[in-house]
C-alpha cells in the first residue's frame, strides 16, 4: 500500500528517498522547481545530468525559444540522477507535457507519475517527494493536474510506500486536497 502525503512547502527542503524534478528535455536546468533543485543541489546534479543526456537518442524538439534540443529526454519519461546536497538519495527527472488547448496531453502527464515510480521501484526508493508536473511553466491547469496526479499515483503499483506531494502554493495544495478526498 502506498500512502499519499500532501504537504504545503519548497520541495528542496524535503528529506526523501527520491525527490522528483518536473524538468525539460534537454535536462540541462531551467526555472521553477527545475531551478530550485539545481541551484540547492548543486553542480554534481547538473555533472550527471550532462552524462545522462549524452546516451540519449536526439530529440525532434526544439525549446520555446526555437532552438534545437539536440539529445534529450522524451516527454513523459524519466531518468535518476545523485541528488547532491539535498537530503535525498536521487533525483528523479521528469518531463511533462506543455498543457495544449488543442491536443489531449494527459496521457504524456500521467506517464511522468508512473515512469517516476518505475524509476524508484528500479533504484529500490521507499519515499517520492513529487511537485505538481506540467502546473507551473508548463500551464497545465492546476485543478487538472492534481487529478491526473493523484489518479495516476492511486492506480500504479509500485512498491513505494509513500508518495509525498509538495506543492507550493496555497491553490495547488487545495486542488490536491480536493481530488485525494
Ligand atoms: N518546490 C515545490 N514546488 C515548486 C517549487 C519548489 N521549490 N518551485 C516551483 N514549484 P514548474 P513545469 C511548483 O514551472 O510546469 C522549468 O523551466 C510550481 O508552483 O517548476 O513542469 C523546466 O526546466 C508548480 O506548481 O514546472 C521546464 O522547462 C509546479 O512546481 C519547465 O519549467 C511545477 O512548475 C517545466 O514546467
Amino acid at each position: 500500500m502506498t500512502t499519499i502525503r500532501l504537504v504545503q512547502g519548497d520541495i528542496t527542503q524535503e528529506s526523501a528517498d527520491a525527490i522528483v524534478n518536473a524538468a525539460n528535455s534537454s535536462l540541462l536546468g531551467g526555472g521553477g522547481v527545475d531551478g530550485a533543485i539545481h541551484r540547492r543541489g548543486g553542480p554534481a546534479i547538473l555533472a550527471d545530468c550532462r552524462k545522462l543526456r549524452a546516451s540519449l537518442p536526439h530529440s525532434r524538439l526544439r525549446s520555446s525559444g526555437g532552438t534545437p534540443i539536440g539529445k534529450g529526454l522524451a516527454t513523459g519519461r524519466a531518468v535518476a540522477t545523485t541528488a547532491g546536497e539535498l537530503d535525498a538519495r536521487w533525483v528523479i527527472h521528469t518531463v511533462g507535457p506543455r498543457h495544449s488547448g488543442e491536443e489531449d496531453r494527459s496521457a504524456l502527464l500521467a506517464s511522468c507519475y508512473r515512469e517516476s515510480l518505475r524509476v524508484a521501484d528500479e533504484l529500490g526508493a521507499r519515499t517520492v517527494a513529487f511537485p505538481a508536473v506540467s502546473a507551473g511553466i508548463y500551464g497545465w491547469p492546476i485543478d487538472d493536474a492534481a487529478r491526473i496526479a493523484v489518479a495516476t499515483v492511486q492506480e500504479t503499483r509500485t512498491v513505494v510506500e509513500e508518495v509525498r506531494f509538495v506543492l507550493f502554493d496555497d491553490r495547488t495544495y487545495r486542488a490536491f486536497a480536493q481530488h485525494l478526498r
